[in-house]
Order: C-alpha cells, then structure tokens, then sequence
C-alpha cells in the first residue's frame, strides 16, 4: 500500500487520537488507551484494510477501529492492562489484568458484607437465572466500585457520548452462582440505553457465550423469541459463536449493544455459561447508559421485551 493511502486511511483515527491525547511522554490514563493504539494501528491496518462498519454507538473510534485478533496495552490509573478485540459484532473486547486481585477482593467482600445478595430474579418471572444470587454495589458506598467506575467511563465510553444529559454508570451488578448456576440467553439493552456492558470477572471462574456474534442473522425474526431460543438451542458454545473464558481474577470483558444508528446490536445475545460442579462463580456487571445516542425502540424491540412466551430470552 502506498504512504498517502495508508496515511488516507489512518487520518480519522489519528484525529480522533490527537484531538483527546495530551502531549505527556506517558498519556494520562483516561487516554492511554486510544494514545496507544495509533502506532499498533498502522502496522495493522497496512495488512488489513479497516472495517467499514461505523462505531457502535457509545464506543470511542479507535477501539472500534482495532482489528479482531490484535491487542493492545492501556493503563489504569495503577496498573497495565491488555485489551484485545474478539469479534466484530458485537464490539468484544477482552480486558486481560483490567482489575486488580484487591479490587476483585473488595467487591466479593462488599458484596457479602452488604447482606443485599438475594436470589436473582428476572423480568417476567422466567427462570432465566439460575442458582444465582445478586445485589448491587453503588459508587456512593464503595471507594472501589467509584474509582473504577471513573476510570471505565474514561476508557471505554466515547466522550461525546459520555458528556449528553442522562449518560452515566448504573451500580454495580454483582453476581454470585453456584454449582449448576447461568444466565440463559438475553440482551443488556431492550428495556435501557445501556450501549456499554463491562463484565468483571471476580474469581477467575466461569465463562460468558455470545452465539450469535459475528454470525449472519439476517433469517432471523427477532420479534420472536421462542424462534430465536429455538435457533440458539441448535448452536454450541464450543462451536458456534463466541465463548469468552477469563484466565484470572481480574479479566474483564466490554461489548458495545448498540448499532452506530443507535439500533441494538442483536448480536450481543449473551448467555452465563452454567457452572461446573463444586465451582463457585462471582462477576460484576456494569452497565453504562447513554440516552442520546440511542434510537427508540422500535416494534419488534418491544415485542421481545414484553412478549408473552418469556421464558428464555429476557432483558437484563
Ligand atoms: O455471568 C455471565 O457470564 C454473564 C452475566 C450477564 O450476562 C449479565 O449480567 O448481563
């Protein structure tokens, strides 16, 4: 490839950088992420043109513009981290050391000492969780929980979105399942703005399937969720989709659920594998609202929200 056309292709991601990047020898941390990633950029982008897709909505450009399978460095305010890019769509990115063994420590203890954890329940009464008990943490009463809320909005939220009227972090989610314990397939996103979902993975336990990520779903009627079930119970997770497994207390997975127009990404369907006998899984869901970007729901949104036949595919 020629320099001009590299340097063609490049220029809206080095403005995006430049624009928010201030000029220290090591970026601040709200910034490093995206900082780093115009040199790791290039190389990757002479080999592999870059998507045409737009950035889901909520999602700063330059992550979304990293290609599947490459990884970068970023920083938090105390430590390094990875991110790598899982798929495409929806927006996956894995998060590698994104939170530390203490922080994960705190917010298992938090949990339990808040004496909040109860049985989960969802929308509609379905059985869509299992053996699971869950409670939140807010900012307010949880230093942890408010710092990393502050660095997540800085990282992974794009900042145009992250300044409209209504956007911010919802409390913490903290999910704790026993043996035999999940999370059937369901969106994040049908009843909120919830364009990003950041899934803490607490113990180093467990794992999350998205089936329908970067699979062609063009024959499928999302209005009809007994027929999407009847579709996703024909996948595996070993096979079919994609299957996030965390290596370590501390890895954390992001995914955009919202198409750049500000329709849900129907691709983010995600499931809390069930658990293996004698294991105990803890993960903290955090869920970040942007009203503005949003599109309103249109009729098959509402039909899967509020249809009859629940059980299965439920909001979050
Ligand atoms: O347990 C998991 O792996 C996923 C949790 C989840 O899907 C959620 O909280 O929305």
């Amino acid at each position: 490839m020629k320099p001009s056309a590299l340097l063609a292709l490049l220029a809206p991601v080095l403005a995006n950088t430049i624009a928010v990047a201030p000029p220290l020898a090591r970026p601040a941390p709200a910034v490093a992420l995206f900082a780093l990633l115009v040199p790791r950029l290039a190389g990757a982008i002479a080999v592999a043109p870059p998507l045409a897709r737009p950035a889901p909505a909520g999602c700063p450009a330059p992550l979304a513009a990293l290609p599947v399978g490459s990884t970068i460095e970023g920083y938090r305010e105390t430590h390094a981290f990875t991110a790598e890019r899982l798929s495409t769509r929806p927006t996956c990115v894995l998060l590698r050391n994104f939170l530390s063994e203490v922080e994960c420590k705190i917010i298992m203890a938090e949990a339990e000492l808040s004496g909040a954890l109860h049985p989960a329940e969802t929308s509609g009464g379905t059985d869509a969780r299992r053996n699971c008990d869950v409670c939140t943490l807010p900012p307010q009463k949880s230093a942890a929980v408010a710092a990393i809320t502050r660095e997540v909005a800085g990282l992974l939220l794009d900042p145009a979105a992250a300044a409209l009227p209504g956007s911010g972090s919802e409390d913490l989610h903290v999910l704790r399942y026993g043996a035999g314990g999940e999370f059937r397939p369901h969106f994040d996103a049908m009843a909120a703005p919830r364009v990003l979902t950041v899934l803490y993975y607490l113990n180093g336990v467990g794992a999350t399937w998205f089936p329908l990520a970067d699979a062609s779903t063009d024959a499928l009627d999302f209005g009809d969720r007994e027929a999407v079930l009847r579709h996703v119970s024909t996948l595996d997770p070993s096979r079919d989709g994609l299957l996030v497994e965390p290596a370590a207390p501390g890895d954390a997975l992001a995914f955009y659920n919202f198409e750049a127009n500000g329709a849900p990404d129907m691709h983010a369907l995600h499931a809390g594998v069930e658990v293996g006998a004698g294991e105990t899984k803890w993960v903290a869901s955090h869920f970040f609202r942007a009203p503005g970007v949003v599109t309103p729901a249109v009729l098959h949104h509402r039909r899967m929200l509020h249809g009859r036949a629940s059980r299965g595919v439920v909001r979050g």
